[in-house]
């Protein structure tokens, strides 16, 4: 049996042209959304991310302010930079893109972030209200793999899911959103991580596996039950000659032989990374219509 592949880059055009619709709707009210984006430094992997976010942001109507700072920016400048997009009510939404420097305190940046305009879902107090099942802004990668679920029919009420990694940006909080009480989540979650012992004990027992490792190779064949549904959260960049950048890209799963055991699978590219900028376009466009008081 070879996979069902989860066309990612096909649901977030689905859904893209839904916020379009609805972006247009807005305008007519007189609301044009708007997004600050904010990055700090060159690293290449977040220059791209970051473009085509703004790109996405253009194609759908949405407004957006683009901070392409240095790498030597002080923490300062940048909260000053924060301070006035929270205070720029053109402004619905703000994305301060990670990684940061190492000079910069990152959790001391997202607490700045005036919770309301947080489209990253990064804030405490967003994330706060999503563990106590409240409504908030979702983080953006793991509302990505939820949509991905939910839009490919898969039942995740009663079914196990093994998370594989413990960011904050992925791990903790799609864990989190999977077993809430409510309609594309009450799954039975297990959290694997760096010190899980026998990792691949685990990811066999799991109906779900949502690999989010940051580390190629990370579920293999011999890992996974036959009918396994696999979210693929990776992006590493592997060298490659034969390819004109001089990398390729690819997850933290072995796409071509855990295909043949899956029974739907995420490729990478195409996956859950059109996703998460989709759902940073969702949320900008939840935050403007909750400012002007349409929500
Ligand atoms: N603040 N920082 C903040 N918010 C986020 O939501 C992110 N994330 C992660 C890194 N830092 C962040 C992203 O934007 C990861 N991430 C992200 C966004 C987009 C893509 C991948 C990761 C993406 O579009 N991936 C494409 C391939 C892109 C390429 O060719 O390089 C894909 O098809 O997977």
């Amino acid at each position: 049996m070879s996979a069902k592949i989860i066309d990612g880059k096909q649901i977030a055009a689905e859904i893209r042209e839904e916020l379009k619709a609805e972006v247009a709707e807005l305008k007519e009210q007189g609301v044009v959304p708007g997004l600050g984006v904010i990055l700090v430094g060159e690293d290449p992997a977040s220059q791209s991310y970051v473009t085509a976010k703004e790109r996405a942001c253009e194609t759908i109507g949405i407004f957006s302010d683009d901070n392409r700072l240095p790498a030597d920016t002080t923490q300062e400048e940048l909260l000053k930079l924060v301070n006035r997009m929270n205070d720029d009510p053109k402004i619905n939404g703000i994305l301060v893109q990670l990684p940061l420097p190492k000079h910069i305190d990152e959790a001391a940046v997202l607490l700045a972030i005036d919770p309301d305009k947080d489209v990253d879902g990064f804030h405490p107090m967003n994330v706060g209200k999503m563990m106590v099942g409240e409504k908030a802004f979702l983080p953006c990668t793991p509302n990505g793999v939820v949509q991905l679920l939910l839009r490919s029919g898969v039942e995740t009420a009663g079914a196990h899911v093994v998370v594989v990694g413990r960011s904050n940006i992925v791990g903790k909080p799609v864990a989190n959103m999977l077993l809430q009480k409510k309609e594309g989540a009450n799954a039975t979650v297990t959290l694997c991580h760096t010190r899980t012992k026998d990792l691949a004990f685990h990811t066999r027992q799991a109906d779900i596996i949502i690999a989010a490792s940051g580390w190629p190779n990370t579920i293999t064949a011999d890992m996974v039950k036959d009918g396994v549904v696999v979210i693929d959260v990776g992006v590493n960049r592997v060298e490659d000659a034969s390819r004109e950048r001089g990398y390729r890209l690819v997850g933290d799963v072995d796409f071509e032989e855990v295909k043949e055991k899956a029974a739907l699978i995420t490729p990478v590219p195409g996956g859950v990374g059109p996703m998460t900028i989709t759902m940073l376009l969702f949320n900008t466009v939840e935050s403007a219509r909750r400012a002007h008081g349409l929500a």
